[in-house]
């Protein structure tokens, strides 16, 4: 059976994990309670007592948070601590609005390299690897999120941050690093200019990839897999509940694990904000119940999964989560059909297609539109103008059947839709710019 970091925790049985959780949760509600003014004042007006908070079974009770309390609170007014007991701070600003700030103490460092390093571990990492991290160093936590995990396992960082691709594969080949962090567009990107240097993947000594800040479908697992000849793993996080490390892929590469003695998960409505069973879909919630500096209750993500508690074979009792397959906010909903830009690329990649596509939604004479974008290989792109009009036509055809949804298909030459060395920038709505 693979290695697992923490097994006292990660394989702990089901009674010990939720008798973990009560206590954690009981003593986060009343510290937040006492030290922070914002919520105490948010459940005041519910009527909930910290007292009323004795196990998870309670935690419906809790209201949830939202990102525009972060930002009502801009840029403190959600720690729970003074601020000399912080020893960092990671902001984010997202694809609208203000920035929000978080805040980590010493403790709060340390729970996070663990959540990191138990992600390695479960890739297979060791003392001896070197974890080549092209995640952005900076306010955005990828970089440094890896960084701490690395160090705490031992093994060699090496803190490239994003940008200069080709400067980042000389830096894997004279380093011989083994395990790449990046976002999965990125990954790929590294793997395309690869081969446009001429180098191959035996020219590299990568065995595996930490991969995530963006949603990735299995297909473009495989592709990554395929192309740069290592093993893709998938990593969560976000910003408010910790950076990365709030789930992660085991050897089963079959959904992520949640750091549940950091973190309870809840699967909700979000129309509703009802709590669903176990194996429904849902917006993911999160609670923090170990943070000092950022503990956040009932996080309102936005993003869409489903949780399962059933065995795994990795040896890891903690709850899986699926893939989150978008944000609320990032579904499209095309003349009533909702569509996910994830289920999007399922069909593309299924079809032959490459992961560099761009969908774009536009509304005339209020029919709202949308058109697929997709790169395809220069020897396709060769093809007569009647070859790659059929060519099209069938990726129209495919998205109708599979998806519902009448889009039309622009196929484009290699490199021609922008590539992001972090998130990629997957949908351009310009029925905003009318709004
Ligand atoms: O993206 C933290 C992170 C860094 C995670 C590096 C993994 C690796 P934010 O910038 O605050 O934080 O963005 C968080 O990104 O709510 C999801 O919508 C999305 N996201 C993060 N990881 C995944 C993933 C970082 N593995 C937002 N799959 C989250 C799908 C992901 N979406």
């Amino acid at each position: 059976m693979q290695k697992i970091y923490q097994p006292e925790i990660e394989s702990a049985s089901r009674e010990e994990l939720v008798a973990l959780q009560n206590e954690r949760l009981r003593i986060q509600v009343q510290r937040v309670y006492e030290n922070v003014p914002y919520y105490r004042e948010k459940m005041d007006a519910l009527g909930v007592r910290p007292e009323d908070i004795k196990s998870i079974e309670d935690l419906h009770k809790l209201p949830f948070s939202y990102k525009k309390d972060l930002r009502d609170t801009y840029p403190y007014g959600l720690f729970a601590v003074p601020l000399k007991d912080v020893v960092r701070l990671h902001a984010s600003s997202g694809t609208t609005g203000k920035q929000i700030v978080v805040g980590y103490t010493r403790k709060d460092m340390e729970l996070w390299n663990d959540c990191f390093a138990r992600a390695l571990i479960a890739a297979g990492a060791t003392d001896e690897d070197i974890v080549h991290i092209s995640y952005g160093y900076g306010l955005f936590t990828g970089g440094l999120g890896a960084d701490g995990g690395a160090m705490r396992i031992g093994a060699t960082a090496v803190p490239v941050s994003t940008g200069n691709t080709r400067r980042q594969l000389t830096v894997m080949q004279d380093f011989g690093s083994t395990v790449l962090c990046c976002t999965p567009s990125y990954a790929l990107h590294i793997a395309e200019v690869m081969e446009e240097s001429g180098l191959s993947k035996d020219d590299l000594k990568l065995k595996a990839g930490i991969f995530g800040a963006e949603p990735w479908t299995n297909e473009m697992r495989l592709q990554i897999e395929q192309k740069l000849g290592i093993k893709a793993y998938d990593i969560y996080g976000l910003t408010e509940v910790l950076g990365p490390g709030v789930a992660f892929d085991c050897s089963e590469q079959d959904g992520m694990h949640i750091n549940e003695d950091h973190f309870i998960v809840e699967v909700i409505d979000p129309d509703t904000g009802k709590v669903l069973p176990e194996g429904a879909q849902g917006e993911l919630v999160f609670t923090c119940i170990t943070k000092e500096a950022f503990p956040i209750l009932r996080y309102r993500t936005r993003d869409i999964g489903t949780i399962t508690r059933g065995k795994c074979a990795c040896g890891r009792t903690l709850v899986k989560m699926t893939k989150p397959r978008g944000r609320t906010d990032d579904m499209l909903i095309i003349r009533g059909v909702n569509v996910f830009p994830s289920q999007i690329e399922t069909v593309l990649i299924e079809k032959g297609y490459s992961a560099n596509y761009q969908i774009v939604v536009d509304r005339e004479n209020n029919f709202d539109s949308i058109e697929v974008q997709v790169e395809i290989s220069r020897e396709v792109f060769s093809d007569t103008v009647r070859g790659l009009a059929v060519r099209a036509k069938e990726l129209s055809a495919a998205m109708k059947e599979l998806l519902g949804i009448n889009a039309k298909v622009t196929l484009l030459e290699p490199n021609s839709i922008p590539r992001s060395e972090g998130k990629a920038v997957r949908v351009i709505d310009k029925r905003n710019l009318f709004e």
